[in-house]
């Protein structure tokens, strides 16, 4: 018999790599995904669909009965809850939506399991957020791990604290086999479009395309000097937009530096964490950060810009009222235990995504030009 596992989220990134995962490895997925009222939203799992071993179902985490029901009719081995309004800058602007969805949700699981099927294993998407403005310090390492104590900084950052604490409360008080990953950030070519890397890498594949069409149109005559004048007076007039054809990039604080590694390494973590023999939480990281400049940098090179600065804006509207502004995870307890590292490097991820942007820019261009 497969063993089930329900994994909540299924359409989001790390839903899809982690289904991906686990159907490889012989599972059943049920993999949870809430109404739409389009089919819009299944482009991560488009080629999960045919599997014999995956059932898509439609089920919103903040309804407690709905849950309970999927306990009733599935009976998990593994239950993974990614599911969340993950967006840290929309908490912000929604803090009640926000509780609701990534503390109820956690807490109906937790409830359906320790009354319907208490040997089903638990694992809780916990997030680096959590620890907000604290770090410890080595020489001249600033770092978070398992044990550095949480200052959150968004209401994003509070309710995932208190689904974390939920699950450690009923871990020790009922015994279940409950755990959670504090997961750094991770992206890769199927990161949600608002947030920073996708942002950027979305960006350059359509700007790259356009910067082409321009270079195209140059003559052969025109001289080096030609050549400036008119890719600055296209690129680059107007105040604050490239042309009027192309805007520029809009951001807000570069300075903040992250701890980016790629999904695909961290749902590997997340199923090693369940094959335990006793649950416990994981700081999952790569140990390296990087500012959000440094990924832009990273990014306009790999299309040969070395200064992205004429192409950027710095727009207020992308700061948040508070910012966490330095993360990078100690994850020797995770090397050591769980015998987990990650294998993708920044510079591969950053090349992935610009690379996947282009591609997708590509087909976006064509389909446009066969209407
Ligand atoms: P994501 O792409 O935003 O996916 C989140 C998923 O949750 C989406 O499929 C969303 O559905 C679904 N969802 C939201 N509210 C729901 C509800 N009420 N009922 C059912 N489904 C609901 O996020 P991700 O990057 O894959 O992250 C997965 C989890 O890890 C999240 O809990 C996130 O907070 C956490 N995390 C992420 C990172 C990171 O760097 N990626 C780091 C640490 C922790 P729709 O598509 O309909 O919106
Ligand atoms: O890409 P971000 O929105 O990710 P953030 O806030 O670090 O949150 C992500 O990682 C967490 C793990 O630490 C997850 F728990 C969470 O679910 C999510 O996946 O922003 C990264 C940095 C921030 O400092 C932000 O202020 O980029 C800065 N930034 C600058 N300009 C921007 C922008 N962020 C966004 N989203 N959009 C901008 O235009």
């Amino acid at each position: 018999m497969n063993k089930v596992a329900i994994v909540t989220g299924v359409n989001g990134q790390d839903g899809s790599y982690l289904s991906e995962l686990l159907l490889e490895k012989g599972y059943t997925v049920v993999g949870l995904r809430r109404r739409s009222s389009s089919e819009k939203g299944l482009e991560r799992i488009e080629h999960l669909l045919n599997n014999k071993n995956f059932k898509l179902v439609e089920a919103d985490i903040t309804d407690s009965g709905c849950v309970n029901g999927l306990f009733q009719e599935f009976m998990p081995d593994e239950v993974y809850n990614l599911a969340a309004q993950s967006h840290v800058g929309t908490s912000f602007k929604q803090p009640s939506y926000t509780c609701q969805v990534n503390i109820q949700g956690p807490i109906n699981f937790l409830e359906s399991i320790r009354l319907v099927s208490p040997s089903t294993k638990f694992y809780q998407a916990s997030t680096s957020e959590m620890f907000g403005k604290n770090y410890e310090q080595m020489g001249n390492t600033k770092y978070q791990r398992e044990t550095t104590a949480f200052v959150p900084q968004s209401p994003y950052a509070v309710a995932k604290l208190a689904a974390h604490e939920m699950v450690r409360i009923y871990r020790d008080s009922y015994g279940l086999f409950a755990c959670c990953g504090i997961l750094f950030n991770h992206e890769s070519e199927r990161r949600g479009e608002n947030f920073v890397t996708r942002k950027i890498t979305k960006w350059i594949g359509e700007f790259y395309h356009w910067k082409n069409q321009i270079d195209s149109q140059l003559h052969d005559n025109e001289t080096d000097n030609d050549y400036i004048l008119k890719i600055s007076s296209e690129l680059l007039g107007g105040d604050n937009r490239v042309t009027e054809k192309f805007p520029k990039l809009r951001l807000g604080n570069l300075n903040a530096h992250r701890d980016w590694g790629h999904a695909q390494d961290y749902v590997d973590a997340m199923y090693r964490m369940l094959q335990q023999n006793t649950p416990e939480d994981y700081v999952i990281a790569t140990s390296e950060t990087y500012s959000v400049r440094d990924f832009l940098t990273e990014a306009f090179n790999e299309i040969g810009i070395k200064n992205f600065e004429p192409y950027v804006v710095i727009d207020p509207e992308f700061y948040r009222p508070c910012e966490v502004d330095w993360l990078l995870g100690n994850t020797t307890k995770a090397r050591k235990q769980l015998g987990w590292r990650p294998k993708i490097t920044f510079q591969e991820l950053v090349q992935r995504m610009v690379r996947s942007d282009i591609d997708a820019a590509r087909k976006t261009k064509l389909e446009r030009s066969s209407i």
